[in-house]
């Protein structure tokens, strides 16, 4: 059904298509510079939260070498969930996961470390905790398929427009 949200949502993308160009632009010389794949983008999900795992999981960021360069803890609205996931929004989970994304505070990180999106996806482990590793974050801490204690960038590029969906330019460190 397509309501306001859809509208909403759907606006963000178009803008972030509008900001892909110019990343594309940007990316050469990204890549140039070394800095493209330094940056993912996480949140310790509502679950973890409620499950006081918070302070075990940023333990986990910072162990595993990566530096915080912004974190802020929040609760998204439905609106701001349906957004950030509008990806999924033809999936069968699309209601269910926006719903739990909304139901309570969770805590947004973007995250600094050489190749940052696959190291963070290699400690989190596969989306489902049964199939995940012993000693991946979603194995050791999430609840289920749905409660996966955490979310990671799955490209560089999806990365920026993540840390930008959440912080605001100068909210970033390194940015200043
Ligand atoms: P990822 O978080 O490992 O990148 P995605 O496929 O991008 O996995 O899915 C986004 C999130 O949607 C997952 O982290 C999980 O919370 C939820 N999810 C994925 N597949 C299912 C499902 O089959 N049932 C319910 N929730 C799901
Ligand atoms: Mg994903």
């Amino acid at each position: 059904m397509w309501n306001k949200s859809c509208e909403i949502c759907c606006r963000y993308w178009t803008i972030h298509e509008k900001d892909n160009e110019k990343l594309n632009f940007d990316k050469d010389k990204k890549i140039k510079d070394n800095i493209l794949n330094n940056k993912t983008f996480a949140i310790i999900k509502p679950d973890a939260i409620k499950n006081k795992f918070t302070g075990l999981i940023y333990d986990r960021i910072l162990k595993n070498g990566f530096s915080v360069l912004s974190a802020k803890l929040l609760k998204m609205t439905k609106k701001q969930a349906m957004g950030f996931y509008f990806i999924h929004r033809d999936k069968p989970f699309y209601e269910e996961l926006t719903t739990f994304m909304s139901s309570g505070p969770c805590m947004v990180l973007a995250l600094e470390k050489e190749n940052a999106v696959e190291n963070w996806r290699k400690i989190i482990g596969s989306t489902n905790p049964e199939e995940a590793k012993n000693g991946t974050i979603r194995k050791d801490f999430a609840n289920n398929l749905s409660e996966n204690a955490v979310h990671g960038s799955d490209s560089d590029e999806n990365a920026e427009k993540e840390i930008a969906f959440f912080f605001s330019n100068s909210e970033v460190i390194g940015n200043q």
